[in-house]
This record gives structure tokens, sequence and C-alpha cells, in this order.
């Protein structure tokens, strides 16, 4: 079945799988070739093909070869590539002006944004929100922030957290290879706190926060405590949703104590999970929420949104940075904000858990491989283990992925233990590709 039209609309591109030449084609040989010469080695691709084309559900190669994208270039176009609302909107203030500046000449777009977001995050409390490049420079603010609202410096991340590559964001994240090693010294007065893994630990959430706030009493000392960061559900440490409760007794214990919760919903946000942010799966209201990846539809921008007390305590211009909520991005993120709505993608993110969910968990019935399958939304994972004594199978991992790539559908893995197949498709994905996509991936695991 093909289509050429997608829910949300999206380039005219043929919404199909399919396989015209060798994966890699020639040309994607050819400019592989030529990124091995002029671009550091130390940069990797998941994909050996180079994109020419994208949009609904599918990424076409400089060969002509459609693939279905499950992974949205790492949860970031959500509302599909190219989406019509954000290429009217690029397109109109392309046009216009390109930059100021905001810390020189403000405009209306940024403003605009700041207050969609500070609707939009969870509480209905007075917020304030500001405007940056990257999920990672939008969590050292969050830190900043913290720190200067409090008066303290220590803060704690959890075990398998993932939250950028920056100097201080390589200190908050867990692991080492291949985002720290060799790149020390890092950022001193972060502290590693346990985390809730239920395959893993089979602790129950009230258990789970427990362990994690003894350790950071003993540990740390509240007292010394500037923040606590987590993201929801752990992205690139394995799609860890932790165990109910374990959240909101993290939330309590640092309101109690003076400590300011941030919650890192880069990957999680703009109805990825099937709500707006993955917050509200649990009803919590953090402090500060830092959001990235999803909120324009593939330009580069990210924010943090918290309690108007906390962001208004640092002193004028000490955040800022010469691009941060640059207007482009602005116009892109605005349109694609009213796609999430309007489009209803978060019910489209809860379609696809529901399909994704049925179909490997009748695979799970006769595959003991699949130790795991969990998620939110169009977050899922799949954690493939050796039957018989439950340990990581890294090696299956990417047997199945890199098939997959060869069958013409891209998908990423992450985890700690990189035993994890994760699906992080565009909500605009039409059904019968996401289907399509998973028919691909079990025959990949099957053979494998
Ligand atoms: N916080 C929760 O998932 C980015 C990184 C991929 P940036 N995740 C994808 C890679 O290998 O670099 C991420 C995230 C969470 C922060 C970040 C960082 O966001 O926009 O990549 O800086």
């Amino acid at each position: 079945m093909t289509l050429t039209s997608t829910p949300t609309g999206g380039p005219a591109l043929t919404q199909e799988r399919r396989i015209v030449t060798a994966i890699p084609g020639p040309r994607s040989e050819a400019l592989m070739a030529r990124k091995n010469r002029a671009v550091a080695s130390a940069v990797g691709t998941t994909m050996p093909v180079f994109a020419e084309s994208a949009g609904g559900g599918v990424v076409v190669d400089v060969d002509g070869n459609s693939f279905i994208d499950l992974g949205s270039g790492i949860a970031v176009t959500g509302v599909g590539n190219s989406a019509p609302r954000v290429v009217d909107a690029v397109q109109a203030q392309v046009a216009a002006f390109t930059h100021t500046c905001f810390m020189i000449t403000p405009y209306d777009s940024y403003v605009e944004v700041a207050e969609k977001l500070n609707e939009l995050t969870p509480g209905s409390h007075e917020k304030r929100s500001a405007l940056f490049n990257s999920g990672a420079e939008a969590v050292e603010n969050a830190i900043k922030v913290a720190r200067s609202y409090t008066g303290k410096q220590a803060v704690v991340a959890f075990d398998h957290a993932y939250h950028g590559r920056t100097n201080l964001t390589m200190a908050l994240t867990a692991k080492s290879m291949p985002y720290k090693s060799g790149f020390g010294p890092f950022a001193s007065e972060i502290y590693r706190a346990p985390m809730s893994y239920p395959f893993r630990d089979g602790l129950s959430g009230a258990d789970a926060a427990k362990r994690a706030i003894s350790m950071i009493e003993k540990q740390v000392g509240a007292t010394n405590l500037a923040a606590i960061i987590v993201e929801p559900i752990q992205g690139e440490g394995g799609f860890i949703v932790p165990a109910d409760g374990f959240l909101p007794a993290l939330v309590d214990w640092a309101s109690t104590n003076g400590v300011v919760f941030i919650a890192d919903e880069v990957q999680t946000g703009f109805a990825r999970t099937g709500t707006m942010f993955a917050s509200e799966h649990e009803n919590i209201v953090p402090d500060i929420v830092v959001t990235a990846k999803g909120i324009a539809g593939g330009l580069p921008l990210s924010a943090i949104t918290g309690r108007a007390e906390i962001l208004d305590a640092t002193h004028t211009g000490g955040l800022g940075g010469t691009y941060g909520g640059n207007p482009i991005a602005c116009a892109a993120a605005l349109a694609a904000i009213e796609t999430y709505i309007e489009d209803d993608l978060a019910g489209a993110a809860r379609r696809i858990e529901a399909t994704l969910v049925e179909r490997f968990a009748l695979a799970q019935a006769i595959d003991p491989r699949i130790g795991d399958i969990r998620g939110r939304g169009a977050m899922i994972a799949v954690e493939f283990v050796d039957p018989e004594t439950n340990e990581p199978d890294a090696a299956l991992t990417s047997a199945v992925a890199r098939a997959c790539h060869q069958a013409g559908v891209i998908v990423l893995t992450c985890g700690t233990y990189g035993n994890v197949i994760r699906f992080l498709p565009p909500l605009s994905i039409p059904d019968a590709l996401l289907a399509e996509g998973i028919d691909v991936v079990l025959t990949a695991l099957e053979n494998a």
C-alpha cells in the first residue's frame, strides 16, 4: 500500500519502503568516502546512507531508496520532516529577518514561544522561560539557575542518565563510552544516585525512591544540594520508565528540602509519550522543565521553563547567548506547537504505542530473547536478553538493527548495556508504514 499524503500533510513523498540499490547505494558510498576524508572520524553515523528528502514517515536517500523512519532524527521530527506549517513559518521568517540577537533587538516570536511553554508545561503557577540552542545548553542553564536561586552547588543525577556532551552535561551523563571517555576532567559537585529500573531492580517506586533519597542524604546532604535532575523516562539510557511513585516521591522530597527539581524532557517532550510532557503521566510538577528536540520541527531550539521566583532570581544579563531563541527557530517552534495541538499528535502517539506494544507482546510470547517491552506513547523500546541468564544481549541488538537498516527501516539502539532497540517514529507516520516497519524488525529478529 502506498500513500502520498500524511496526517500532517508533509511533502508529497510517496509513503513507502523502497529499496532500489544495494545499501549503501553508489552515491551514498561516494559521499561516505568524502565524509571520511573531510569530517572528523569521531562523528559517527548510524545509517550508511545520505539523506536527500524526508516527510511523513519516510527518509529518502541520495540513491532513491526510501526508508521507513522509526527514529525521527532522535525524537526531533515529531510533527514529521518539513511539516507544512513549519515550512511556511520558516520561509516567511527567513525572508523577514534571520537574526538580530534577542539580547540586542528583541522580537515577538521569542516572547510567544515563552508564553506557550509557560502555558503548556505542567502546573498552573506563574512561570518564566528562557531559550537556547541545544538540549545540553538548556540543561546547563537549568543548573545555573538552580544554583543561583538556592545559593547551593551540588547536583544529583541518576544512573543511566543522559543530559548531553558539553562539559557540565558530560558530568551529568552516566555512560563513559562513547560520551565521556578521555574527555575529563569533568565539572565538580555532581553526584549520582540509583535510578528506578523495574526490569532490573524489581523495586517498587517507593522503595527505589527511598534508596535514592537515602544515598542523597548520606552522601550529599540537602543543605548542599541545589538540584535533582532526572529524565521522566530515560532516553539514551534505555527508555527506562521508573516504577510508579518514584518521581512523585523525589519531587516531594525536593520541595520539602529546598532543592530544585529539574525534569529533563528533552527527549520525552512535545506529545512524544502520549501527553504533551511525560511528567504528566505521574502528575508531577517540576520546578524547571528542560525542552529541546521536538520543540521546533527540526530547527535547533531549546528552553528552560520554571517557577517565576526561580528563573527571576538570576541577575539580569546572567543568561543568554548569541543565537538563543533565534527567530527562525522560534517561528518553527510556534508552527510545530500549533501542529502538535491542532493535529492531536499526543493521540497519534498513543495509537502508535498501542500498535507497537501489541505487536511486540505477541512476539515476546514466543521469543524469550525479548526481555522487556516498555515506554510510553511513541517512545517504546524492546530490551534483548539471554533467556537463560537475563544478561543483556548487545550483539543480538546490533545484528537486528543492522538487518533493519539493510531492509529499509531506520531503527536506533540505546541503553547502558547497548541491548535496547528504541522506536521513536514521527507522530505523522501513516499506520500502514508503522505496521510494515514492525514486520521488518520482527523478521530481522527471527533471522538473527
Ligand atoms: N537530554 C534527555 O536525550 C539528547 C543525543 C544523541 P542535545 N539525546 C540525543 C547523541 O549521541 O548526541 C539529549 C537527551 C536528553 C539532553 C540531551 C542533549 O540534547 O540537543 O543533543 O544537546
